[in-house]
């Protein structure tokens, strides 16, 4: 076998059951890049990348320095829901001397599909909950003791990266507070080949293994609030970085809480971006019978199952590869019982929107 079930951020089948998944949903006129000739390959140009955008207008770095930049008149869309921190923008200057952005390049890939923590949530209705663009990698991080770690978060967000071709790194934070059973959790990923480390921002372990594993790349680090993205961010920091963006409000109670993406450039080549953080994964739009393929553990087992398009659920385990092979200790109870969470959800959130619904009970 070529692959142990290992993961894999460039699943081509995934990425076309998505592109055609996005395809038959942007029914009308939703795909601007289309309309206006907006997204291009490549330019000679002068180019810039997005760190932060606002209504009508964006912060770029643009030969080393931060300029304002509006979207070239024409174009029919409103900044912040045409590009995102991340993105690449060709820049021309107006008669004015003002910088606009006249073409986007295209991206390599765009983290989508992060429901915003509902108590903080002002992401108005329909948009598409683009966070960036152009990750080299996604840090997801994770907390020992508060709040505490458990594989279900990780899970939701290792599909939405694999399904938006992003690599990963898991890392668990506040390392200075790590149980046994934290260490077992973090296994099962290790078992999957998945990157993981041990930091604690509060200690410094682990910060110098972060620098290295993310240093040269564009960056993001996501997950629940409080697990310390942004105290791993100040850790990360020397005297090279320029901080680029508005400082964090506080909270009534204090708290450092961050509101909304930050971007930091650390070098020409780096950058960290610095994300709120988030409850809930929005996961809604997978299809049932493509969740298995988010399980790369299951792949040496999936298609030696006795029934075509095997869910590994509700099929009698004789016939069921999978099924057998959690059995017997192969697959992690852990990770087969988080797919089977995840699918139930996506069935019910089926059955919600569609007509002919789709019953696989209990
Ligand atoms: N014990 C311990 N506490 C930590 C560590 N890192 C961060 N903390 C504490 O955890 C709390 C939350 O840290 P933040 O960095 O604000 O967490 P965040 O992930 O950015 O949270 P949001 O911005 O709300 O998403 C703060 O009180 C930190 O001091 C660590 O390694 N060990
Ligand atoms: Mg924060
Ligand atoms: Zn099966």
């Amino acid at each position: 076998m070529a692959h142990h079930g290992r993961y894999d951020s460039t699943l081509t089948k995934k990425s076309i059951a998505k592109k055609e998944r996005a395809k038959s949903k942007s029914g009308k006129g939703k795909n601007l890049e289309e309309e206006n000739d907006f997204i291009i390959s490549s330019t000679d140009k002068d180019k810039g990348v997005v760190i932060e955008t606002r209504y009508n207008e964006a912060t770029i770095l643009y030969n080393g320095n931060l300029i304002t930049a509006q979207l070239r008149k024409g174009i029919n869309a409103v900044c912040n829901q045409t590009v995102f921190p991340g993105d690449i923008v060709v820049l021309e200057k107006e008669k004015s001397e003002q910088y606009s952005m006249v073409n986007l390049i295209e991206r390599k890939n765009i983290l989508s599909r992060v429901k915003r923590d509902s108590t903080r949530n002002n992401i108005s209705a329909g948009s598409n909950h683009n966070v960036a663009a152009n990750i080299d990698v996604a840090v997801i991080v994770v907390s020992a003791k508060t709040p505490p770690l458990h594989p279900k978060f990780i899970d939701r967000y290792l599909m939405i990266l694999q399904d938006n071709a992003i690599d990963c790194i898991i890392c668990l934070n506040k390392s200075d507070l790590k149980t046994e059973n934290d260490e077992r959790i973090l296994d099962l990923y290790r078992e999957i080949k998945i990157p993981v480390i041990e930091t604690s921002a509060t200690n410094n372990s682990g910060i110098e293994e972060l620098k290295k594993k993310i240093r040269g790349k564009q960056a993001i680090f996501v997950g629940h609030s409080g697990v310390g993205k942004s105290s791993l961010t100040n850790a990360l920091m020397d005297t090279d970085i320029i901080k680029t963006s508005h400082t964090s409000s506080k909270t009534g109670k204090g708290r450092h809480t961050t509101t909304t993406s930050k971007y930091y450039i650390w070098d020409e080549n780096s950058s960290i971006i610095d994300t709120p953080g988030i409850r809930s994964l929005d996961i809604s739009s997978f299809e049932p019978e493509e969740i298995k393929l988010y399980f790369p553990e299951f792949d040496d087992w999936s298609g030696r199952c006795k029934y075509a398009d095997c869910l590994h659920y509700r099929e009698p385990q004789e016939g069921c590869m999978v099924k057998q092979a959690v059995q017997s200790g192969i697959i992690s109870r852990q990770r087969y019982g988080s797919y089977i969470r995840i699918l139930k959800e996506v069935v019910n959130e089926k059955d919600k929107n569609d007509e002919e619904g789709w019953d696989i009970g209990d």
